[in-house]
């Protein structure tokens, strides 16, 4: 499970939180498969609730996602003839879709009054008034729970004390499921192996920290391998498991690698906390298995900066896109050094922690689209999406992360606040994050004679370099100065 089922060169995922699946179709065949995007996590697509009167009736908050009411592919993403479009053109392309799914329980029990799916069933097929914990349309009802070994929420203390609670209470209010039931595990597998019908790669399991890896381990061993007119012969499905272990609990990322890989929190704060200036980031060359807590081996983590979640925490620990530069150095670093599967979180704009995406009124609150500026690729910010993926420094470091691929660090130098490697005869990276010095090298490049365009600063159009021009000697040598909170770098896949 903890294979990529990706083409063998784009091992990188894009979160598109809350995108619209006629837009991410659009995406994969417009800009994803051209900067080396392997894969896009989308939302839950399952039915979910919805309120009518949220925040008077002007919002409907991002995390309704996260309540499924069925296993129905009906939400406000889409429905499931545009979620199989999507599946099939983003494949057509080379582009996998990895699925959130919410496994762990189903609607907060204090969801009663104006609360309904939007599944086409429409809003009898959730009738809250008829029992909180009936959901006729997967099946469970309240003995598919786990209110029988805990009826009430998980406790703060219980992090540290309890993996026990962690696993069988209530998360924020939400009715737990018992993934150890045989019946309960055939509902999950079956919608599972839905979506693996319909082309899926891979599935990210939400709230993982809250379930028993045992029980997932049963539960992933009916599902499906994945297509093999897609994937090839005896592919297992690629997952992993939002687990956060940063230390001091109950519960630990290591339980979960022999069914898959888990989101590796440790490697955003380390980024971030250098980033934002409060550690050396010449450090940073240290950073893979071993460095500091939870850390494990490449193959088992899934490595981020700022996710949905902590990209809203007030303050936010992790650097996020309000940060500008620093957010930049550290998705920079994140997809030039070899560690682990990176992930790049692509936002909306958003003031409060609730607030939904983009959206027009009515009573479904319907997504609005991202639009394009033509002239440099970004979105429009006037759309409301921030689209980080298409932010010329970060895409144009994806393509280096696809043109370096399987290239070890080499040359690795250590600075004050900066540090530089070679991507042996791939790229060389030189990061600065001193607010006032330059960062001057005059290094062995590993790479071949020529000129090279610097990806940061600009980009190679028409066989010319829009942003600093970067030449390697036949030694193999560069002189290259790297501005104050900024980065250098170059790949055999840009020169002129
Ligand atoms: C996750 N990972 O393990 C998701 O990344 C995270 O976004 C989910 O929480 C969480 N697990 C459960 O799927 C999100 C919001 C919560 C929200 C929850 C359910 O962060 O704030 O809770 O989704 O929608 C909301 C309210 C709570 C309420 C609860 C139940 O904020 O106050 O108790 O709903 O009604
Ligand atoms: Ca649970």
């Amino acid at each position: 499970y903890d294979k990529p089922t990706f083409l063998s060169d784009r091992n990188l995922i894009v979160h598109l939180f809350e995108w619209k699946w006629t837009d991410i179709a659009a995406e994969c065949e417009n800009f994803l498969q051209n900067y080396g995007y392997g894969a896009v996590q989308v939302s839950p697509p399952m039915e979910h609730i919805t309120f009518t009167n949220y925040n008077n009736g002007n919002d409907l908050p991002w995390w309704v996602r996260y309540q499924p009411v069925s296993y129905k592919l009906s939400s406000r993403s889409g429905n499931e003839a545009e979620f199989t479009d999507m599946v099939n053109r983003c494949n057509k392309v080379g582009v996998r879709i990895i699925v959130d799914v919410v496994l762990n329980h189903m609607v907060g029990i204090g969801q009663k009054k104006g609360v309904n799916g939007v599944g086409s069933s429409g809003d009898s097929d959730f009738d809250a008034t008829a029992g909180i914990e009936t959901f006729p349309g997967v099946g469970f009802g309240a003995g598919d729970t786990h209110d029988k070994e805990c009826d009430h929420d998980i406790q703060d203390s219980d992090y540290q004390n309890s993996a026990y609670n962690v696993k069988m209470c209530r998360l924020s209010g939400l009715i737990d499921l018992n993934q150890n039931s045989t019946y309960v595990q055939g509902k999950m597998q079956d919608y599972l192996n839905h979506l693996i019908t319909l082309g899926v790669a891979g599935f990210r399991a939400d709230a993982g920290k809250h379930m028993w890896p045992n029980d997932l381990k049963n539960l992933f061993a009916g599902v499906n391998n994945v297509r093999s007119d897609i994937f090839g012969p005896n592919q297992r499905p690629f997952i992993f498991y939002e687990v956060i272990d940063q230390g001091g609990e109950a519960v630990h990322a290591a339980d979960y690698i022999e069914i898959g890989r888990y989101t590796n929190f440790n490697f955003g704060a380390a980024v971030s906390t250098a980033a934002k200036k409060n550690s050396n980031f010449g450090g940073l060359t240290k950073l893979g298995p071993g460095y500091g807590y939870g850390n494990l081996d490449d193959i088992y983590v899934v490595n981020f900066i700022d996710n949905h979640d902590n990209q809203r925490s007030i303050p936010p620990n992790v650097a996020i896109y309000k940060d500008g530069s620093a957010y930049k150095l550290a998705v920079g670093f994140m997809l030039a050094w070899p560690y682990g599967l990176p992930r790049v979180m692509s936002s909306y704009y958003f003031d409060t922690h609730d607030q939904g995406p983009p959206h027009m009124s009515g009573p479904y609150f319907n997504t609005t689209s991202p639009t394009f500026d033509s002239s440099n690729q970004t979105c429009q910010q006037s759309s409301g999406w921030v689209c980080e993926h298409r932010w010329p420094e970060i895409r144009n470091l994806a393509k280096f992360h696809q043109t370096t691929t399987g290239a070890a660090a080499t040359a690795i130098t250590s600075g004050n606040n900066a540090l530089a490697f070679a991507r042996s005869g791939k790229g060389y990276f030189a990061l600065n994050n001193n607010n006032n010095v330059n960062f001057n090298l005059n290094t062995q490049t590993t790479l071949p004679a020529g000129t090279y365009c610097d990806v940061y600063s600009g980009e190679l159009v028409n066989n010319q370099c829009t942003g600093t021009q970067i030449i390697v000697g036949s030694d193999g040598k560069a002189s290259i100065s790297v501005l104050p909170n900024s980065i250098v770098a170059i790949h055999i896949g840009a020169r002129i």
